[in-house]
């Protein structure tokens, strides 16, 4: 039976020296190209990829990143730096990770006004398909690994559940963000509840 690998969102911006950084980030890029070498896998990665004029933007609202603000339709709980903008050298993926492997990239972010974190659907609930092309492809169990834990892997999960997949999280294969601190225990905790297996690749 086949399965699915994704990979969240391993793009320059979420990298140590980008605009929205991930501590130690650039420390699964090994990990994930060595699940990828694994022959039972279809590979789907997710690639935010915001307009200039996207409203998850600290700067389009004339204030700081990491300012709180959940406008209910889409955006927050926080506003970002500018990341991921649309054919931009931080909206790239990372050069040390083996992308060459990927099978379907997902982009997602591409409205102006509603923010996507999960790669299943936008954050208004619009769908971006991924279920029905796993379900076409006759995958029902999915690992997932990238950035960031506590925001677009996260929401990931609770959609790929909630869409009747099997779910597991490489742990050693994802690093959080912390926008707001506890993000990341948060994030555990929820997993936990919601039965998450996470394995070590
Ligand atoms: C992400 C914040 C904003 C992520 C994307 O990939 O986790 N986080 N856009
Ligand atoms: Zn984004």
């Amino acid at each position: 039976m086949r399965k699915a690998l994704l990979v969240v969102d391993v793009q320059n911006d979420f990298y140590e020296t980008g605009s929205l950084p991930v501590k130690g980030a650039s420390q699964i890029n090994k990990v994930i190209n060595r699940a990828m070498r694994d022959p039972v896998y279809t590979i789907l990665a997710g690639q935010d990829w915001h307009p200039s004029n996207h409203m998850s933007f600290a700067a389009n609202h004339r204030k700081e990143p990491f300012t709180p603000f959940d406008n209910k339709k889409g955006i927050g709980p926080v506003l970002w730096p500018v990341h991921c903008m649309q054919g931009t050298p931080g909206a790239e993926f990372h050069p040390d990770i083996e992308s060459n492997r990927f099978d379907y990239i997902v982009r997602k972010g591409t409205h102006p006004g509603v923010d996507s974190y999960s790669i299943f659907r936008e954050n208004d609930g619009t769908n971006l398909g991924t279920a029905g092309l796993l379900k076409a492809l006759g995958i029902e169990e999915i690992d997932i690994c990238g950035l960031a834990l506590d925001y677009c892997l996260k929401y990931t999960v609770h959609d790929a559940l909630s869409s009747g997949f099997k779910i597991r999280v490489i742990i050693n294969g994802t690093k959080g963000v912390e926008a707001n601190e506890g993000d990341v225990q948060r994030t555990l905790d929820e997993f936990e509840s919601a039965g998450v297996e996470l394995i070590e690749k």
